[in-house]
Parts: C-alpha cells; structure tokens; sequence
C-alpha cells in the first residue's frame, strides 16, 4: 500500500495552494494572501499550501453561521440528521483518500487513518438516528389540568477547535451533534493539518448543496492563534468546544465563562493509567497496553502513559512488554505493516527527548527505546522507563509521545492512589482477573476518569459511548450515549390546559 498524492489530491480537491476558510455565503476565501505550509511528518516536506485566514474572514464566516442559524433551526431534527448521513455517505465514498490525507498530514499509519475515518462515518450514523430521539422527559404536574416536559432546543452558532492528533474524528463528534441539535458549525482545525479539514469542508459543501442546507458548516483556518481567540470570545458564538491541552482549555473556559450564558465543552490532556495487579492476564495486558501506549505514536489524549503494576509481575510484564515493543514497525506510515508513524513535529520530538533525559536525570531506567531515529521524519523510539516515580514532574504532565513510565505498587488501594494521583482525568485502565479488584476501580473508590477500561487498553473508546474526562481534562462529553445534550439547551415546558389560575377570583363576579 502507498499514497498516489496527486490522485488523492484530486478526489477531495485540495490544491498546491488551498484557500483557508470557507462558509456558504462568501465561498472559498484567499483573502490574506498569506501562505503555510502543510507538513508531512515522515519526510519534514511540503504536502501543500494554505492561505491563512483572517480575523475578516472569521467575521465573515461568523455572520454566515449566525444568519443561517435562523433558518436551520427551524429545519425538523431528523431533516437535520439527513444532511449528516449525507456527509457520512460522501466519507464512506472517499474513505480510503480521506484516510491517505490523514496518514499523510499527521504521520499516523494508514491503517489507523482508514480507522480514524470509519469513526467520522459511524458517528454520522450515530448522529443521523440521533436527530429522532432529542427525548425530552415528561414530568407529573402537582396542579391540575396542567401539563410539564422538557424540551430541548439548539444552542444557536458552535465553534470546534480541534487538535492534529485527531483531524477528522473530533470535529465528527462534535459537528454532526451541532447539526442535528440545530446548531450552525464553525470549525477552526489545528494549522498542523488543515488538509483534512479543506478536504471534509468540500465533502459538506457537497451535502449541503445537493439537500439546500446552505451555511450549516464552514471552516477558518488561520496560522496564529489571535484568530481562534476571535472566535473564543466571539458572544455571538453559543458553545465552544476545545480540544487540546489544558493550558489552552483553561484559558478557553475563562475567556467564555466571563459571558455567562455561554458555554465551553472541553477535551482536554490525559495522563492515562493502567493498573496490572498480581491476577493479570499478563500478555493480554502487554499487548493491551502496547497498543495504547505506542499507537499513534502515542499522541492520543488516551494514549496509555503509566502502567502500575504490581511488584509480584512487574517485571515479566516488563519483558513481554520488551517482547512485543521489539515486534513493532515504525517507520513510513503509507507503508503497510508499519504499526507506527513518526511525531507531529520537531517541538513534539523535543519534548519526548527533554522528558525521557528528565526520568533518567531522575533515577529511571530506559528498558527500551529512548532517543530520537537517526533519519528523516520525526520519528521517535517507542520507549518503556521502569523504577518511575509518580510525582515525577514528567510523570505528572502529558507528553505526547510513545513513552511510558512503570511505577510498581504493593497492594490495591496504593494503585488507585497512584492512578488518580495526576491532575488529569481523562482514560483508565485495570488488567485483572480478580472481581473484587476490578469492581473496587470501578467504585466511588476507584479511577476518577471520564473512562474507565477493564483488560483494555486505554485508548480507542467506541463512538456509542460519551467521550470525555473529569479534573484538567475538562468535564466535558461528545460523541454517544446522551452527550448530544451538551449541544442544546432544555427547557422546561409548562402548559395549563384547564380553566383555572391562582387568582381567579379576582376576576370573579
Ligand atoms: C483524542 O485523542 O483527542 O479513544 C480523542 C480514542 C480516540 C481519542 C480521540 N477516539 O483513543
């Protein structure tokens, strides 16, 4: 398996020279002038260009949402959901181009990419049967000849800021539950990969034409971060939903909580744990965690970060974890049997190596991996510390790179301390065979993250449930289960359907 860029460029449109923002209004804007560059990380070579875009044209775009907001929300939900299973359709129809633009701009293996694109096609089926059960529950009025429900409507313009790990999935779980609670979108991607998001803009722009939903979606992509702080503070803007760090979601929520009224839904860091007790299927965890932690070159926000296991088979589980890091082919993510890519950028790199020098500065032991690949591309080993300690300082933050750190523990208890001892909250993990222990992670007493895994790894949550963290990472949810209420606003009906009111007399003769 390769990558034909010329073809590929040619099934989504893109262009050597792409504009950077678009809504149904103004159509593709180039107005700045002011070009750069989309990277492919295995090679540091330009896939393409795209011209930045401006605080004008956000305000422009911004207009567009607000004006056809007026329209949309008038558009029953599951009209609303037809627009979404179209774009799903078109995915499904470029499937394997949009995922040789994903592999293409952030370095993740195709296979992965081909993944990363079901997930945008399964959440449009999600979302599409959706938009038929925006349930809102009935209540008992204590007053007679009255009647009382909850109603949900839309919140009005949302703004997705999403980050490069996950150039597609993320504005999916987010944008198509904007649409069908009758949202208009806003999309401002990371500029690390706006390929993908020029290429699914054109795809909406499709669907919207064919069906006359003009204006639902549309796309900015500036370089700096001025313009997506436009659009944060923007109080025309009704939800933000950030993914990201938490640095950056911090001051989102700040900016947005200074309106009240106003909402962020926040994605942020992760610092993922997976505890391996002393009953373990060991290889079963080995693998399990193999897979989160070096998958995506570890640059997912589930991506496993710390294992905590127990002393008894920390270090058997250390050597399958040897055994099945040694088996693992990094290298051109377009070639098929390489499981990993390389990092996103040079910055990204550096980071891995300034966290695994910390560690060792530390007192922890590099078992495998460890430096930076000695050739094109940013490409790092995937690396396993043992004798870790969980108040590390580069323990505690997120470093988005294949690294884990193994932190033995003694007896349950001190292992959910461990786990939980991070200001994240995103995934967690328990590998066991013992009930009691498993149900104890899963208690008011166990992992306090949003998800919560047994003999699994950390990553790969499935688009039916809600996804999202507690702590740093955020509180907020997308994607299934009833996350779509994130997206709309309740209100509490009343009806009084009889003859009568509390001063009725008054107008008694
Ligand atoms: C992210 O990494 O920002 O569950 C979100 C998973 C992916 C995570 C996507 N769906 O691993």
């Amino acid at each position: 398996m390769s990558i034909d860029q010329s073809k590929v460029f040619a099934e989504l449109s893109l262009k050597a020279v792409n504009p950077g923002a678009h809504d149904s209004q103004h159509g593709w804007s180039t107005a700045s002038g002011v070009t750069f560059d989309a990277i492919n990380p295995a090679t540091e070579e330009r896939l393409a260009q795209v011209v930045a875009a401006t605080a004008e044209d956000l305000e422009r775009v911004t207009q567009t949402a607000v004006a056809a907001h007026q329209r949309w929300r008038m558009v029953p939900a599951p009209r609303r959901g037809e627009l979404v299973a179209r774009i799903g359709e078109l995915c499904k129809q470029h499937h394997q181009a949009l995922a040789a633009i994903v592999a293409l701009e952030t370095g993740k293996s195709l296979a992965e990419a081909m993944g990363e694109v079901r997930e945008v096609i399964d959440m449009a089926i999600l979302a599409a049967g959706q938009s038929r059960m925006l349930y809102g529950f009935t209540q008992q009025s204590q007053r007679t000849h009255h009647r009382m429900y909850d109603q949900w409507l839309p919140l009005g313009v949302v703004g997705i800021i999403s980050a490069y790990n996950f150039p597609a999935a993320v504005w999916a779980q987010n944008g198509f539950l904007s649409a069908i609670g009758g949202n208009t979108v806003i999309w401002k991607p990371s500029p690390k990969v706006p390929l993908t998001a020029l290429a699914l803009q054109h795809l909406c722009v499709i669907a919207m034409n064919e069906l006359g939903q003009e204006g639902v979606f549309s796309l900015v992509i500036p370089e700096s971060n001025e313009v997506a702080e436009q659009l944060v503070r923007d109080t025309r803007v009704a939800l933000i939903s950030f993914t990201g760090s938490s640095p950056v979601g911090r001051k989102v929520a700040q900016i947005v909580g200074s309106t009240l009224g106003r909402r962020s839904l926040l994605e942020c860091s992760g610092n993922n744990g997976c505890i391996v007790d002393e009953t373990a299927d060991l290889e079963l965890a080995a693998a399990a965690i193999a897979f989160g932690a070096v998958g995506t070159s570890g640059q997912r926000c589930t991506s496993t970060r710390r294992v905590i296991a127990q002393r008894s088979i920390a270090r058997p589980l250390v050597e399958l974890l040897k055994k099945a890091y040694g088996r693992i082919a990094v290298g051109d993510p377009a070639v098929a049997g390489n499981l990993v890519g390389p990092l996103v950028d040079r910055a990204a790199a550096a980071h891995f190596e300034r966290s695994v020098a910390e560690a060792v500065e530390l007192g922890g032991q590099v078992v495998f991996g460890g430096k930076r690949m000695d050739r094109p591309g940013y490409f790092v080993e995937p690396t396993i510390i043992v004798n870790a300690r969980n108040e590390w300082p580069c323990v505690q933050e997120e470093t988005f790179a294949p690294l884990i750190y193994v932190i033995e523990y003694d007896d349950l208890a001190e292992a959910i301390a461990l786990h939980n001892g991070v200001v994240q909250g995103l995934a967690s993990g328990i590998h066991s065979n013992h009930l009691g222990h498993i149900e104890l992670f899963l208690s008011a007493a166990g992992s306090d993250c949003g998800i919560a895994k047994v003999n699994m790894g950390t990553t790969g949550a499935d688009v039916g449930a809600a996804f999202g963290g507690e702590k740093e990472t955020g509180g907020g949810r997308t994607a299934g289960s009833d996350a779509w209420r994130g997206y709309m606003r309740r209100q509490s009906v009343c009806i009084n359907w009889g003859k009568d009111s509390p001063w009725n007399h008054l107008l008694n003769d």
